[in-house]
């Protein structure tokens, strides 16, 4: 090892600060591929200013009085916080200052947001997002988090519904921004599954994991039981299996905070059909689609029903998703009884 090598290693043991962070992780996957323009790195960091700014905002939200309903429906039919807004707005400019974006799609708008027209598109992306995800949490401090997808802008050619609605398996990067008791980045791009922690102190996301594993099993099932009674009979079966079994449940009611446990406990994850979303509830292309990206990059399954759900082909971009994801041996486990 050259002396230079020698004295940055020593310099590394000797000191305890972390100071690799998902800025220079972003660079050093550019720098894997050669000829890259430092868009989608241009992209990725814009994520990373987003979480702060929105971090910044939801810590302060019951003092700065932007908790609670604004009165209004997003295209859900579903309530509007005003953090949901305030994140929503928070994301488009700073997304919408990255000339590689071409079209931003958000749970909270009903259309897609062209940003570049498509022969200025050439070689963009496309970038899919739930601003605040379980934002129904936030007025009891609860987990709350920010999801998005990206996809190349396949092209110049492309209408945008045939830009964004391409299946799961063709996203480049997904990740999630979890603001719970710390606030938590969770990356991938393809190859493994990376996490990054906010030391607000500097106001930089430092990396704790690299290449993060959910464990093949965890006696953990996570749904909400108050709709019991219309889960179809496979899940009920499951259900009394696990119970059989001596599994615990736990449920935070925001998919992030869910998936982010599974993700380091293991267990699963599901959002059967019910009566009142007999599709399910969660959205394919935001919510149920980079989450199955990141758990089967950090070696488990994600499945609607019987389909592995990076194979399902979207119909249209706010579509609803059953969802079953996890640790591979308990995802089996209600594949099983289904
Ligand atoms: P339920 C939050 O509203 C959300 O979209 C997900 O974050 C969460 O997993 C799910 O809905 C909770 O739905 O019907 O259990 O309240």
């Amino acid at each position: 090892m050259s002396t230079q090598n020698t004295f940055l290693k020593e310099l590394d043991e000797r000191s305890s600060d972390n100071l690799f962070t998902l800025q220079s992780h972003i660079l050093a996957e550019q720098s894997k591929h050669p000829g890259s323009t430092g868009t989608f790195s241009w992209i990725l960091s814009a994520m990373s200013l987003s979480a702060k700014v929105i971090a910044s905002k939801l810590r302060r939200a019951r003092l700065d009085d932007v908790l609670g309903a604004l009165g209004t429906e997003n295209v859900q039919g579903e309530r509007q916080q005003k953090l949901d807004v305030i994140a929503n707005e928070t994301l488009l400019r700073c997304l919408g200052r990255r000339k590689g974006v071409a079209i931003v799609a958000s749970e909270e708008n009903e259309e897609p947001i062209l940003l570049r027209d498509n022969a200025e598109a050439e070689g963009g992306y496309c970038v899919l997002f739930d601003p605040l995800d379980g934002s129904s949490n936030l007025d009891v401090c609860g987990g709350v988090g920010t999801i998005f997808s990206i996809l190349q802008h396949p092209s110049p050619a492309a209408t945008a519904d045939e830009a964004m609605l391409q299946p799961g398996s063709r996203q480049l990067a997904a990740g999630y921004i979890l603001f719970g008791s710390s606030t938590v980045f969770v990356l991938t791009t393809g190859n493994g599954v990376s996490m990054f922690v906010l030391d607000p102190m500097i106001g930089a996301f430092l990396r704790v994991e690299d290449n993060l594993r959910i464990p093949t099993k965890g006696k953990i099932y996570s749904l909400n039981e108050g709709n019991r009674p219309t889960f179809p009979e496979g899940y009920q079966r499951y259900l009394d299996w696990a119970q059989h079994n001596g599994y615990s449940s736990r449920y935070a009611g925001a998919m992030v905070a869910d998936v982010h446990r599974t993700l380091l406990k293991g267990g699963v994850f599901l959002y059967p059909p019910t009566a009142k979303a007999p599709n399910g509830k969660l959205r394919l292309m935001y919510e149920a689609n980079p989450m199955a990206f990141l758990v089967e990059q950090a070696g488990g399954k994600a499945y609607a029903g019987k389909e592995r759900l990076l194979d399902v082909q979207p119909k249209t971009l706010h579509q609803r998703t059953t969802v079953i994801l996890g640790s591979s041996e308990e995802v089996d486990h209600v594949l099983r009884h289904l």
